[in-house]
């Protein structure tokens, strides 16, 4: 008996998945297909896959040419799969041809011609919405990496941008190069569907009122404001207007983020007894960069230790008016925090949480977290927990952006309300030096 095995997303299947299926399974007697699990898919940053895993299988098997349908789960599962059920051909279509190659060692490998003018793409680009992002710019020319990382979710396309400054946007406009330019603010949130406000901090307020008054969904990089009561107003605005008001705080959409929330706030590290974190640059010449480093850095704090700390103790070093570090010391009922802020004076970014049974750790750039450590006090195994994904992940914040549009959810999830509220709440205080 001939086996052969053929490997796909199907996602929004149609006429070109059909035919390679047949003639896959014209190549032997037995047909085994392989259709990419979620993780597997994320892994790989295909962030665009609509139907779901059961939805996909049921479609291969009602094509009828399927004797067994697996699910691919990871990274160098074909050479496993090619071993364990003894597979004679590997057939794929010929959009990867010379791809496969190494797997010529195991079984033999045909390229099938692919069937032509269909694709799940264009497919998704018919059937689905697509919304335009404008960028509202600051005083720098960086776009955080949202142009690039949109073209991997479906949905969004940064198209159109605005800036005060002409200077900066001829720097930005040499480096991305946007559609449209648009000299009044109010004229690119009319032609925009969500609005990236990356403004400074004292500009943000207006850029994200106006973008909300027009029901235009909005991420911002947070802090939104140094006033609370602004805070409160744009939330407010949010609920009338139907908005997405959204930090960009891309940690919380990292599913490592999430397993480390799963272990501090489920309880498998113990009782949490200490929350150190720091985080500084010294490349950036931004004024108030200082709260934007520290919102970043306050955020995991609450959602860790929570928001009910009995006080805090601030040492702020200013340099005229803008502060070059200050360490924050957060006393909870059970434990401590400090959280080392750096703008310009270099401190050591890491993150230590310490439990009554057992400490996690990451390092380095932990606000785009890819992974961290455990460590166990009782042996000296280290287990890291992981998510391998290129790029600083504005994806997968875009990725729950389009999700609550379809679901016309208007709260995010990520960061709560009540998070966004006491970040802004201690910024303050720091502000104007009080503790
Ligand atoms: N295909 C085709 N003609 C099309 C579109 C797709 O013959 N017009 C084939 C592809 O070449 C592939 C199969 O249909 O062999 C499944 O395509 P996708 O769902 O796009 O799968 P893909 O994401 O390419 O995953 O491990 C996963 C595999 O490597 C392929």
């Amino acid at each position: 008996m001939k086996k052969i095995i053929t490997y796909g997303t199907f996602d929004l299947f149609h006429k070109g998945h059909y035919n390679i299926l047949k003639r896959a399974k014209e190549y032997g007697d037995y047909l085994i297909v392989g259709v990419t699990g979620v993780n597997y898919d994320i892994g790989r940053g295909k962030l665009n896959v609509h139907d779901t895993l059961a939805t996909r299988i049921e479609n291969v098997k009602n094509t009828g040419f399927a004797d067994e349908i697996i699910v691919e789960e990871y990274l160098g599962q074909k050479i496993e799969d090619i071993i364990k059920y003894n597979i004679d051909t590997f057939v794929i279509g010929d959009d990867w041809k010379g791809k496969f190659d190494h797997l010529s060692r195991y079984c033999d490998v045909v390229y099938l011609e692919r069937t032509k003018g269909i694709s799940s793409t264009q497919i998704r680009k018919k059937t689905f919405e697509q919304y335009t992002i404008g960028i509202i710019c600051g005083d720098y020319a960086d776009d955080n990496q949202i142009i690039n990382e949109s073209e991997l979710v479906n949905e969004f396309e940064v198209k159109n941008i605005y800036c005060e400054d002409k200077k900066i946007l001829n720097l930005f406009q040499q480096k991305f190069n946007l559609e449209n330019i648009y000299t009044s603010m109010s004229k690119l949130i009319e032609a925009s569907d969500v609005i990236y406000v990356r403004s400074t901090i004292t500009k943000r307020f207006d850029a994200i009122y106006h973008s909300l008054k027009c029901g235009k969904h909005v991420i911002y990089d947070p802090p939104a404001t140094f006033k609370p009561s602004e805070l409160k107003e744009l939330f407010k605005l949010s609920k009338e207007n139907k908005a997405i008001l959204m930090e960009n705080n891309k940690m919380v959409y990292i599913y490592v983020f999430n397993q480390l929330l799963w272990m501090t706030q489920g309880g498998l590290i113990g009782d949490i007894l200490s929350f150190n974190c720091s985080i500084s640059k010294t490349d950036e010449n931004r004024s108030n960069l200082f709260y934007d480093l520290s919102a970043i850095s306050l955020l995991p704090m609450l959602k860790i230790m929570g928001l009910n700390y009995d006080h805090a103790n601030f040492k702020v070093k200013k340099n005229g008016s803008d502060i070059e570090f200050a360490s924050m010391h957060f006393v909870y009922p059970n434990g401590l925090a400090i959280i080392n802020v750096g703008n310009n004076i270099r401190v050591d970014n890491h993150v230590e949480i310490i439990g009554t049974k057992g400490t996690i750790r990451m390092k380095d750039n932990w606000w785009r977290v890819k992974n961290f450590e455990l460590h166990n006090p009782q042996s000296t195994d280290v287990q890291v927990y992981n998510t391998n994904f290129e790029g600083n992940g504005f994806k997968y914040l875009l990725k729950s952006l389009s999700t609550m549009i379809e679901n016309n959810r208007i709260e995010p999830m990520g960061v709560f309300e009540d998070e966004s509220m006491k970040i802004v709440e201690i910024l303050e205080q720091v502000k104007n030096n009080e503790s």
